[in-house]
């Protein structure tokens, strides 16, 4: 057998038991932020300088640019394979879709005659987003990061994106020709703690080479980069930490964990589609985590078998197999698709796959996921590309009180009050209560100063 087996057909757990049951990784980010603290605070005081020699440290290679020049933007989506600009076209049209349908709608609500409430949604004015470039380079999440954020009316996004020894430095090309296609034009060759350090707390230019990069971008000719308002996109645990570390300072997203998917599958489920769809988050990472919950033993040996044949034929079978052995993969046996249930809300993986009978109404019956995917022709890659909805989604368990990135990540709800004379004087006397129930008289007299 290739994945660990928890049988929970007998037992009788708590929440809180089993949830200890369940398997899962950890991701040290408290440890991580002990480590990214020094980094943080000397981008914080030395700026561009720190972040060159930051990207020799950890990146091998000491950027010329660190503000990636509008040609080479333009020169990495002329080099763009047409396949991938036409794949990437079609992800960004359908997420434009999906993220519109996210956008809450302005409401005006009369509380009193004369007096108004207005609901408003305020988009953030600046982000920085993060683009990671570690074990694989994902031009998927620049689209899932950018488009969220142009959806909900900000003005301004920056990306970053760490330098590449292979590229003179820069990013890697195909992350930069997302941002093109994107008409994302402020782009820095930063990576991990110290990029989100810039966002955090902006830079000022280092060299010549800064300065003149700055003018060309319609800059002073002193800033590298402006502090932002939100960071956000997906990382490695030292880029969750940095963003513990400066949260506050700015908002953020969320932190970000190894990827997991779990499917709730039963005995009519195609063995070959829950495999391959274990096996193709298993790929991104070894601490990646593939559940399999079902009440079927029959189908649990078939899909872990066809695992087992599909991890000798995969591209990525060193990694995809120290994550699927991992303690933090598993198959979990269950009595019936009830306890199904409550093993995934349990469980509130990243991604959740339904392949039973009536998938709909099983995923209706779901509490906590950060996304679902329903039947057998959803698979969470096509979420990861084309789908229409996001694919940078809470992991860890943070699925129970956390969404995946979506617009409201941008905006502010705002409420404005909008009170008149008569409104205002028909509440003065229970206003003047309340201020003296908190001994704050002036509050009242606030109130009574406008005679009405
Ligand atoms: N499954 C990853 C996202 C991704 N997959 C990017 C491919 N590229 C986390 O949701
Ligand atoms: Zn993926």
């Amino acid at each position: 057998m290739l994945l660990n087996r928890i049988d929970l057909r007998d037992s009788n757990l708590t929440p809180r038991e089993l949830a200890a049951a369940l398997p899962r990784a950890d991701q040290d980010v408290a440890a991580a932020l002990e480590a990214v603290s020094g980094t943080i605070a000397d981008v914080r005081e030395r700026g561009a300088a720190a972040l060159r020699d930051a990207a020799e440290r950890f990146d091998h290679v000491r950027p010329t640019h660190l503000r990636v020049p509008a040609a080479a933007l333009q020169e990495a989506l002329e080099g763009l394979d047409p396949a991938v600009r036409e794949a990437l076209e079609l992800s960004i049209a359908h997420n434009r879709a999906g993220h519109a349908a996210q956008l809450p709608t302005e409401r005006d609500t009369e509380i009193i005659p004369g007096g108004h409430v207005l609901q408003r949604w305020i988009p953030v004015r600046r982000v920085g987003l993060y683009a990671p470039g570690g074990l694989a380079v994902y031009p998927s999440s620049v689209v899932m990061n950018a488009v969220a954020a142009q959806v909900a009316g900000v003005e301004q996004i920056a990306l970053a994106s760490p330098p590449q020894p292979d590229f003179d430095g820069l990013p890697h090309p195909t992350v930069l020709a997302a941002c093109a296609l994107l008409g994302i034009t402020e782009v820095y060759a930063a990576g991990g703690a110290q990029a989100i350090a810039l966002f955090a707390y902006g830079a000022d230019a280092a060299d010549d080479v800064d300065r003149a990069d700055s003018l060309a971008a319609g800059g002073d000719g002193r800033t590298l980069c402006e502090p932002v308002d939100v960071v956000a996109g997906p990382g490695n645990v030292y880029v969750a930490a940095a963003k513990r570390a400066v949260r506050g300072t700015v908002g953020i997203d969320a932190e970000a964990g190894p990827t997991e998917i779990a499917v709730v599958a039963d005995s009519g489920a195609d063995p070959e589609y829950v495999a391959a769809d274990l096996l193709s988050q298993a790929e991104h990472d070894p601490n990646a985590g593939s559940v399999l919950i079902t009440d079927s033993p029959r189908l649990a040996d078939a899909v872990d078998a066809a695992l087992a044949r599909r991890l000798d034929a995969t591209r990525h079978r060193e990694r995809a197999r120290t994550a699927l052995t991992g303690a933090q993969s598993a198959i979990v046996l269950v009595r019936d698709l009830d306890q199904a249930v409550e093993v995934a809300d349990a469980y509130a993986a990243e991604h959740l796959e339904i392949q039973t009978s009536d998938a709909a109404a099983v995923a209706r019956r779901i509490h906590n996921a950060g996304a679902i995917f329903v039947g057998p022709y959803s698979p969470v890659p096509l979420g990861d590309y084309l789908a229409g909805s996001n694919h940078v989604l809470p992991t860890g368990g943070t699925a129970r009180f956390a969404a995946g990135l979506n617009v409201m990540a941008y905006l502010k709800p705002v409420q404005v009050i909008d009170y008149d004379a008569g409104a205002l004087g028909a509440m003065t006397a229970p206003l003047t209560a309340l201020a003296e129930s908190e001994n704050l008289p002036a509050h009242g007299e606030a109130a009574r100063a406008r005679r009405c």
